[in-house]
């Protein structure tokens, strides 16, 4: 495929006769391509996604739209994202190998991403909703966090180098405007695009009356916008974590930007409280109680790793600009304190972040399957009434809370309370 060819999006019928003369294709499911199994099962908000299996082998086909496939044409997006998630990609191969799909072939113009199908991986969010555990799933998941952000950062990189990456993920704008209108702003007023299970009514407009909260919302705002710590992935839910039983893996960094180091680690956090408060509704009594603690111990767990990983790495990589051996080893003196006060600022930024994604999952656009799979509209109100108002405690509250053990008393303390 000509690499300036004008964009054109690919269909089941098309794709194997555009892709058919790439040598990284053919190297994988090679060039009969009249013999190609292809299907699209882009279930996302945003892309197509094909699978392309032949007898020699398989590979994922990712393609940006010119528009968010969720909402249709009438809501136009660049392109580009595709240039980021291919740059996001090959750096989070890097920092954390293995973790991520290789990256097997990538075309600008057609903002096409070819890379490996993960089989027999599914969607953590599926996992969850139906009850399945999955082995090392936090080690894997917060040694991630730990070794992008920190690698990604002025702890560890050439500071000419984090500015030019810096500079590069700022262009991903209109994916940014995205996260700044549908996470940290819409929620918190009567915005077009919002939706929420009517019943919630009373707490929705108690949470948009809330102005001390509101202010808070604007400070982990600020964070977002101008706290270029590292680079994140950007969009760390459920949804971008693929698992078998044993083996975690994470896609789709579309929304990559240079962002505050406790974002990823929030937004993720808040996607496993959500499957927690929903799992009333999708398990039975006699399962429930086994499978919810099993959550909050994800929870804990992806903490501790989260931790031990980044102060193992602020002992043995920490060459960048910020907290140098020069100042503090090489002098005989230690730079413990240091570590601590970075991860205290992580962890309460994330307990930030962690509330509003509570918030924009149940009121703003793009909901989750966790809560949206629940036909009984009373009983999805009552669940998503303890997620609204634990959000609420954490974006207020954020700097009482100590530590994972305290969050996980606090998510229990929620899950008993009647509220509407
Ligand atoms: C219009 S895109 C909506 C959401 O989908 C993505 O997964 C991001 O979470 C985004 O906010
Ligand atoms: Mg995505």
């Amino acid at each position: 495929m000509s690499s300036n060819s004008k964009y054109d999006p690919l269909t089941v019928l098309n794709l194997g006769e555009r892709l058919s003369k790439v040598p990284q294709i053919v190297e994988k499911v090679g060039d009969k391509f009249t013999e190609w199994d292809v299907k699209e099962v882009g279930d996302g908000n945003l892309n197509l996604v094909f699978i392309v299996k032949s007898e020699i082998g398989s590979v994922i086909v990712k393609q940006a739209l010119p528009y968010v496939r969720l909402v249709g044409d009438s809501w136009p997006l660049s392109l580009s994202r595709s240039f980021f998630e291919y740059h996001a990609l090959i750096r989070q191969d890097r920092r954390d190998p293995g973790k991520v799909p290789k990256v097997y072939y990538f075309n600008e113009e057609q903002a096409i991403i070819v890379m490996e199908y993960l089989s027999p991986h599914t969607i953590l969010r599926g996992k969850l909703i139906n009850g399945e555990k999955v082995n090392g799933l936090a080690v894997s998941l917060g040694e991630f966090c730990a070794r992008t952000l920190f690698r990604g950062s002025d702890l560890a990189m050439v500071t000419s180098d984090l500015k030019s990456d810096a500079a590069l993920f700022l262009g991903n704008v209109e994916i940014m405007q995205i996260t700044e209108d549908l996470v940290f702003t819409d929620p918190y007023f009567d915005a077009d695009r919002n939706n929420h299970t009517e019943p919630l009514d009373p707490i929705v407009q108690k949470l948009r009356s809330d102005v001390a909260m509101k202010i808070e919302v604007q400070n982990m705002f600020k964070k977002y916008i101008s706290h270029g710590e590292t680079m994140l992935h950007g969009d760390l839910h459920s949804g971008s974590v693929m698992c078998t039983e044993a083996e975690t893996k994470i896609i789709d960094p579309e929304f990559c930007s240079y962002g505050p180091m406790g974002f990823d680690i929030g937004m993720l956090t808040a996607n496993f409280l959500m499957s927690y408060f929903s799992q009333p509704a999708h398990r039975k009594s006699d399962e429930l109680d086994d499978y919810q603690n099993w959550i909050l111990e994800v929870i804990k767990q992806v903490f501790d790793t989260f931790e031990k990983e980044f102060q193992s790495l602020w002992v043995s990589e920490r060459d960048g600009i910020l907290f140098p051996s020069s100042l503090f080893e090489d002098q005989g003196q230690t730079s413990e304190a240091g570590l601590k006060k970075t991860l205290m600022n992580i962890w309460n930024d994330a307990l930030g972040f962690c509330g509003i994604e509570m918030h924009r999952r149940l009121l703003s656009l793009a909901h989750n399957a966790d809560f949206e799979l629940i036909d009984d509209l009373a009983f999805k109100a009552s669940l998503e009434a303890r997620n609204l108002m634990m959000g609420r405690e954490l974006i207020l509250n954020r700097s009482s809370v100590k530590n994972a053990k305290e969050l996980i008393l606090m998510a229990e303390k929620f899950n008993k309370e009647n509220l509407l």
